[in-house]
């Protein structure tokens, strides 16, 4: 089929511009100016479906990096699938995730990822790839790092945090950074000191303080600062790249941008969740409310402008990825493990529905240029994660993964809204945004168009990645 997006404006990193996007099949054949005729073809007659985008932005799918459909976590299992997620990642003008694959200690790496794949297959929405937790870093798993790399998981992330779950020793971290530094695939990590932790939890419960805000007391800017530049030394050590996931504290991302100075190969990540959320106005909410917003690492103060912080690191590029850390639980039985006790509310937050709308508000409050936008939630993802060529730009050749975003649009988030998540609530419950999907794209099928979801489960194909672009 060939599709023709007619008078938008077309955003890339680079820049924007007036242009038609004509596509043909799965892909995106041109992108012509108004009046560009080097096809000598009236395009608008001869496609066979035409898209008016007239006083809209023509945008690259966003691609969300990270995300945990249906992961076993705290005793139950996130309450997205990956069909019920993806689709509400179609929702919102995501058209790419990257799911964490897990492998616990005593696990075979190859039978983790193969169950993943089982849970995936033949039900997403939109395309997706993984990175590989390794739980147990061992020879055997160092080796399979190896293996996986050849099926297209190029990234493996290890934790500081949930000692006797996941957390790798400083031994181990640094061991999985030299067989990464040798096979060129690149490091994610959860920095945050996790032994550190667990004593200010016990101490915590112990004295009587168990509502929701002490989840982000127990854990202080101090155990994400310290464990992001343990890593960063364990890094440098090795000459592996590194990327941290979920960064919320300003000092941890000033250790960061300190070694990035210095020209170290080190990338950080944060989610919309740190930008808008905080421990004042949402975890400290009465009663159980709090437990909505329980998430690792943790909402921050407001009053020590985090916040302010991060939307500055991110226009610097020391911030350089915004995912979601989508991790969805609902109120009922899953949140309410923890009554009495914050430390078994299960962690995580529910956003890829609404990754793109939020960042773009930053583009209407002056905090990012709309450019920054598609670059921050698509195309250095696509870039970092070993996806460019197909995803992340609106180019010939390039997947049709493409958005019809209308600025002078309205989207009020909010669970009997336009919540399309599996949770029984939404974090986001009250937030509007200046700005509306209008229509998704995936590889050339419109999948979302007048307020309706046109796709099957199955249409999202696995991602083979190659090696990220970021490595030197
Ligand atoms: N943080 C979360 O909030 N949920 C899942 C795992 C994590 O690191
Ligand atoms: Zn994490
Ligand atoms: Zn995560």
């Amino acid at each position: 089929m060939t599709i023709l997006i007619k008078n938008g404006t077309v955003v890339t990193a680079q820049g924007s511009m007036q242009a038609d996007v004509l596509i043909d099949g799965e892909t995106i054949a041109a992108v012509l100016a108004p009046g560009d005729n080097a096809l000598g073809v009236d395009l608008a007659a001869s496609a066979e479906r035409v898209i008016d985008a007239t006083g809209k932005y023509v945008v690259p799918g966003g691609i969300d990096g990270h995300t945990h459909m249906e992961m076993p976590f705290g005793g139950t299992v996130a309450s997205d699938s990956f069909e019920t997620g993806t689709r509400a990642a179609a929702w919102g003008g995501t058209t790419t995730i990257i799911d964490f694959a897990v492998q616990k200690q005593g696990e075979r790496v190859q039978d983790c990822l193969a169950a993943w794949h089982e849970k995936a297959a033949g039900n997403c929405a939109i395309d997706y790839g993984f990175h590989q937790v390794v739980g147990g870093v061992d020879s055997e798993s160092l080796k399979a790092m190896d293996e996986l790399i050849d099926e297209g998981v190029t990234t493996f992330k290890l934790f500081m945090a949930y000692p006797g779950v996941f957390l790798s020793s400083d031994g181990q971290i640094l061991q999985a950074m030299q067989q990464a530094a040798g096979n060129g695939s690149m490091i994610m990590m959860h920095a945050e000191n996790g032994s550190a932790i667990d004593v200010l939890v016990a101490q915590a419960i112990a004295e009587g303080n168990t509502d929701p805000k002490y989840h982000s007391l127990t854990r202080p800017w101090e155990t994400e600062a310290e464990a992001t530049n343990r890593a960063i030394m364990l890094a440098r050590m090795t000459g592996a790249p590194l990327y941290i996931v979920h960064m919320s504290a300003k000092q941890a991302v000033a250790v960061l941008q300190a070694n990035r100075d210095e020209g170290w190969n080190v990338f950080g990540e944060t989610c919309p969740q740190y930008l808008y959320l905080s421990l004042e106005d949402q975890l400290s909410q009465p009663g159980f409310e709090g437990a909505k917003w329980v998430c690792s690492t943790p909402l921050r103060s407001k009053a020590e402008k985090h916040q302010d912080e991060l939307w500055r690191y991110l226009r610097t590029n020391d911030l350089s990825v915004i995912s979601t850390d989508h991790c969805p639980f609902c109120f009922k039985e899953q949140k309410e493990m923890g009554l009495g006790d914050f430390s078994k509310i299960p962690n995580g937050i529910g956003s890829v529905e609404h990754r793109m709308d939020l960042i773009f508000q930053g583009v209407v409050e002056g905090k990012i240029s709309l450019e920054r936008w598609v670059e921050l939630c698509s195309t250095t993802p696509a870039r970092m994660f070993g996806l460019y060529g197909r995803k992340g730009a609106i180019a010939p050749g390039f997947d049709a993964d493409v958005v019809v975003y209308d600025p002078t649009g309205r989207t009020e988030i909010g669970f009997h809204k336009t919540h399309h998540m599996n949770m029984d609530h939404s974090a986001w419950e009250g937030f509007v945004i200046d700005g509306h999907v209008d229509t998704v794209l995936s590889r050339g099928k419109v999948i979302i168009d007048d307020n309706a979801y046109h796709g099957t489960a199955g249409d999202g194909h696995f991602l083979k990645r190659g090696l990220s672009q970021y490595l030197i």
